[in-house]
């Protein structure tokens, strides 16, 4: 009998990159989309025939509940959210709806409609903000920075309380950054290999982007899905730490990004307080030696093919736009 994993987030990054490898191991996957005017499925668009979509919302308890008893799934995995940080800071009530709560009213859909079913939470790095050691582990205290961090923090703590509270399997997975020619355009690392391109090309001439001193650990989409299976599989609910142990500065990945094309990326990249946040996340890196050992997961993409690989994913995309 195969098992049946539903997604909320189907449509984002994570979630095309974690229905291919569901579907790879065989499940039925089931996708949970919003009501919108248009079909906004591009990252799913080669996947739609062997998925199965339902429509509900984060911030709509009664859908929610109604998708998990239709689908009766064997593994939810909670990755919809509002992501962008910088956009928490215009929209803090809203992020805190989508965020916080919505995992909540996930928890309870899950606790009513199908309480044997395993629950992934996308917890995120961001929950250390200013960071209070280094590197950052699963027993780290949290400083989130922003509304969307504080958000994440409340996504992680309901999802251990309802574990200790109702003897749930419900885990956290407390992911450093990680991207791909997936990842949405307005995210710095696909903000400069969409621009690298279009400089390239000769659309753009200029890059403006703001704290450019900014460290992160970042990796490979792809990789990480893979780690949040892994975390469903284990025998006991637990939270991890997943992300490479290497930190990079945002100059680092301008610099590489850009002599990918033979470019300088000192003769493009300009300054703008328009993309400085009220309150930075300096530094951020892993200590994902809990996940290596216990989950058996290492990241198999490293930082300078990963911007190769977004750079000629967006060279290629807009050689074909031709
Ligand atoms: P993403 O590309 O921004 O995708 C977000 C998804 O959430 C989209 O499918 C979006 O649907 C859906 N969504 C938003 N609001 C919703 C609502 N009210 N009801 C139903 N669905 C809604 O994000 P991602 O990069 O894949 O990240 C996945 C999760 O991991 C997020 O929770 C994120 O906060 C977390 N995370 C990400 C990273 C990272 O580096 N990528 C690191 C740590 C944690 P639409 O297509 O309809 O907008
Ligand atoms: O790419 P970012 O917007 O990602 P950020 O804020 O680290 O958040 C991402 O990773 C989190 C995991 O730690 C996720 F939870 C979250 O959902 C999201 O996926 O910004 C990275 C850094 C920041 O320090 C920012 O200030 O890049 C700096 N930056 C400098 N100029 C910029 C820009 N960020 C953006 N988006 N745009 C700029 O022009």
């Amino acid at each position: 009998m195969s098992k049946t994993a539903l997604i909320t987030g189907i449509t984002g990054q994570d979630g095309s990159y974690l229905a291919e490898l569901l579907l790879a191991k065989g499940y039925r996957v089931v996708g949970v989309v919003r009501r919108s005017s248009t079909t906004p499925y591009e990252r799913i668009a080669h996947l739609v025939d062997r998925i199965e979509l339902a429509s509900a919302d984060l911030l709509d308890q009664t859908s929610l509940t109604d998708v998990v008893q239709a689908t009766a799934p064997d593994e939810i995995y909670n990755l919809a959210a509002q992501s962008f940080v910088q956009t928490s800071w215009k929209q803090p009530v809203l992020t805190g709806e989508f965020t916080a709560l919505g995992v909540t009213r996930m928890l309870e859909a899950l606790r009513k409609a199908a309480p044997k079913a395993r629950f992934y939470q996308a917890s995120s790095s961001e929950q250390f903000g200013k960071v209070v050691e280094t590197p950052q582990r699963e027993s780290t205290p949290f400083y989130p920075r922003s509304p969307y961090g504080v958000a994440k923090v409340y996504g992680h703590w309901i999802t251990v309380n309802y574990r200790e509270s109702f003897d749930l399997f419900a885990v956290s997975g407390i992911l450093f950054n990680h991207e791909s020619p997936r990842r949405g355009l307005e995210f710095v690392t696909r903000k400069i290999s969409d621009a690298v391109a279009r400089i390239q090309r000769g659309l753009q001439h200029e890059l403006r982007l703001g704290n450019i001193d900014a460290r992160r650990d970042w990796g490979f989409a792809g990789d990480y899905v893979d780690a949040m299976w892994r975390m469903l599989q284990q025998d006991t609910p637990d939270d991890f730490v997943i992300g490479t142990g290497e930190t990079y500065s945002v100059r680092d990945f301008c610099h590489a990004a850009f002599s990918t094309v033979d470019l300088d990326y000192r003769d493009y990249v300009v300054q703008d307080e328009k993309f400085f946040r009220p309150a930075e996340v300096d530094l951020l890196v892993a200590d994902p030696s809990r996940a290596n050992h216990e989950l058996g997961w290492t990241p198999k993409i490293q930082f300078a093919e990963l911007v190769r690989m977004m750079v000629e994913a967006d060279l290629e995309r807009y050689a074909r736009l031709r």
